[in-house]
C-alpha cells in the first residue's frame, strides 16, 4: 500500500470529515435556549463559518497521540476516520467557542472596530454593542463549562482539571488578553515605540499563539501523551501560532475583503506593529520558511506518522499558505 506523507495528505478530506464532527457538537452545544436574543447572538458567531483550524489541531493532536506506535498511515484512507475522537469533542469545540468570543470582542469600536467578519456583518454590527459583549461573556463560560463537564469514561478527572486550568492560562491575562493589552499598547505609537522581533514575537505568542498551542497540547493530553511528547508538541504548537499570525499579517497587506472575509489593510491603517510593518513581505516570508522548517522537524522528532500525525503536519502548511 502506498505509503501517505505530509505533502501528499489530502487535508482536504481529512477536515471535511472532522469538521462534520465539530459543527454538529457546535450546534448541539448551542441549541435554541432562554434569552433567546442572547443565544441567537452567540449562535451567529459561532456557526456556520471559520475555518476551525484550532479544533482541528486539536482533533489531530489528539489522533496522532493515540495512534503513536501503531503502522504508517496509507494514503487511499489518510482521512477515515478510525478513531473515537468523542473523547477530545468537548475540548475541540471549547476552543472554538473561546476563539469566536475573542472574535465578537475583538471586532468591538472600543477594539479593533471592524464591520465585517467571516464576510457578514461583526456581531456588534447585527445585535449591537451590549449583546455582543455579553454574547462573547456567555460563550467563554459556555467554553469553560463543557471542559469541565466532560464525562467521557476514557478521560480521567485529572486530565480533565489540567486542561481546564491550561485554557484559562492560554486565554486569561497571561495568553490571549494580555497578549491583546500589549498590541494596543503598541498600536497607533508611531516610529517611536516599536517593539524588536523579540518583543514582537511575545506579543503573537501570548495574543495569539497561545489558543493555537493549546489546541495541540490539549489534544496530545487527552489523549494520554508522555510528558516528552507533550513538550515537543506544545513546541510545534507554539510554531504554529507564530507562524499563523505573520501569515495573518501578510494576507492583511495581501488580500482581498471577498476572500479574506474581513477588511484588509487594517494594520496599515491603525499604524499597528506586524511583522510586516518591522521586516516588509519579504522578511516575513524568510520567517515564514524558517518557522514551517522548525515545525517539521519537529514533528519528524515526535515520530507520529499516522493519520493524526501527518495531519498535523499538514495543518502546519495549511496555516502558513491558507488564502485567508
Ligand atoms: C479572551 C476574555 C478574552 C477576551 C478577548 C479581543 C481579545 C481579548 C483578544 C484578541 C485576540 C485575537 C482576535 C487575535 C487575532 C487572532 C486571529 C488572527 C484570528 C483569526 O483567526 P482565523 O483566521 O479565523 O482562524 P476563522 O474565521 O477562520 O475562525
Amino acid at each position: 500500500m502506498a505509503m501517505a506523507s505530509s505533502s501528499t495528505f489530502d487535508l482536504k478530506s481529512y477536515a471535511s470529515v472532522r469538521r462534520s464532527l465539530i459543527e454538529a457538537k457546535l450546534e448541539e452545544c448551542l441549541g435554541d435556549q432562554e434569552p433567546l436574543a442572547l443565544w441567537e447572538s452567540m449562535r451567529y458567531s459561532v456557526l456556520g463559518g471559520g475555518k476551525r483550524l484550532r479544533a482541528l489541531l486539536c482533533l489531530a493532536a489528539f489522533e496522532a497521540v493515540s495512534n503513536a506506535g501503531t503502522a504508517r498511515a496509507g494514503a487511499s484512507n489518510a482521512s477515515a476516520l478510525k478513531t473515537d475522537l468523542q473523547p477530545a469533542l468537548p475540548c475541540a469545540c471549547a476552543i472554538e467557542l473561546i476563539h469566536a468570543m475573542s472574535l465578537i470582542h475583538d471586532d468591538l469600536p472600543a477594539l479593533d472596530n471592524d464591520d465585517l467578519r467571516r464576510g457578514k456583518p461583526t456581531n456588534h454590527k447585527v445585535f449591537g454593542e451590549a449583546m455582543a459583549l455579553l454574547a462573547g461573556d456567555a460563550l467563554l463560560m459556555l467554553a469553560i463549562e463543557i471542559l469541565i463537564d466532560i464525562t467521557d469514561a476514557k478521560v480521567d478527572r485529572s486530565v480533565v482539571l489540567s486542561v481546564a486550568l491550561e485554557l484559562t492560562r492560554a486565554t486569561g491575562a497571561h495568553g490571549m488578553v494580555g497578549g491583546q493589552v500589549l498590541d494596543m499598547q503598541f498600536t497607533g505609537s508611531g516610529q517611536n515605540m516599536k517593539p524588536d522581533a523579540q518583543l514582537l514575537e511575545a506579543i503573537h505568542r501570548s495574543k495569539t499563539g497561545a489558543l493555537i498551542r493549546f489546541s495541540v497540547w490539549s489534544g496530545a493530553r487527552i489523549a494520554g501523551a508522555s510528558d516528552e511528547l507533550l513538550l515537543k508538541l506544545s513546541r510545534f504548537g507554539e510554531v504554529i501560532g507564530l507562524a499563523f499570525q505573520i501569515a495573518d499579517d501578510l494576507l492583511d497587506v495581501t488580500g482581498d475583503a471577498t476572500t479574506l472575509g474581513k477588511t484588509p489593510g487594517k494594520d496599515a491603517a491603525t499604524d499597528k506593529v506586524t511583522w510586516v510593518q518591522l521586516f516588509g513581505v519579504d522578511g516575513s516570508l524568510k520567517r515564514l520558511a524558517e518557522l514551517e522548517h522548525e515545525g517539521s522537524l519537529i514533528l519528524e522528532a515526535c515520530n507520529l506518522s499516522t493519520t493524526g500525525g501527518l495531519a498535523l503536519g499538514a495543518l502546519l502548511h495549511y496555516a502558513i499558505h491558507r488564502p485567508n
